[in-house]
């Protein structure tokens, strides 16, 4: 598996899932999720409400797959990463597990090429240096089969160095 690094907006990426950092009631809010809803339309929570009404939502660490609506890529995975509350509660392997079950879902559809932000980071406050590691430590240690392509996509500016420094190691 090929990873790489960009650094932007992640509604506009061409791969086969985007996957969104979403909260466990698959409600939408701020961030990442607010842009992936914008730019693709109300599709998407309206397949959020299905899921909803069936399963309750998507627990912190899970992940679903969903239709892109009108985004470029072609399908979207929702993934809840944890509240950071000091790091003593569980965050490290429920971020990995964010990861690895959006992996493991992109997978089962046999999809070649998935990009992620960087969950958890922004409002949900996980340190950005240490979620980094977490992710790209996640990543390598995933055993692909259909999956040929992961992209970090980093928004700001620190996020972006910080993943910069870790791949180059
Ligand atoms: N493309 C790529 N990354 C982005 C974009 C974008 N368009 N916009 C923001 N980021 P956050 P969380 C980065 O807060 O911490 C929502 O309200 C941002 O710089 O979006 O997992 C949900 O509904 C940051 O590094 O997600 C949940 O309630 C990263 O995305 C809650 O926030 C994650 O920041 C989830 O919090």
């Amino acid at each position: 598996m090929e990873l790489e690094l960009m650094k932007g907006d992640i509604t506009q990426i061409h791969v086969d899932a985007i996957v969104n950092a979403a909260n466990s009631g698959l409600m939408g809010g701020g961030g990442v999720d607010g842009a992936i809803h914008k730019a693709g339309g109300p599709e998407i929570m309206a397949e959020c409400r299905l899921i909803r009404e069936r399963q309750g939502g998507c627990p912190t660490g899970e992940a679903v797959l969903t239709t892109s609506g009108l985004l470029p890529a072609k399908n979207l995975i929702h993934t809840v990463g944890p509240i950071w509350k000091g790091g003593n509660n569980d965050e490290k392997t429920k971020l990995q597990s964010c990861y690895l079950n959006s992996l493991k879902l992109a997978e089962e559809h046999q999809l070649s090429t998935i990009a992620f932000p960087n969950i958890s980071t922004g409002v949900y406050g996980y340190p950005k240096s240490e979620a980094a590691e977490v992710a790209v430590n996640a990543v390598k240690s995933f055993k692909s089969k259909s999956l040929s392509k992961v992209i970090f996509v980093c928004f700001d500016d620190e996020n972006h160095q910080i993943y910069a420094q870790l791949l180059s190691e």
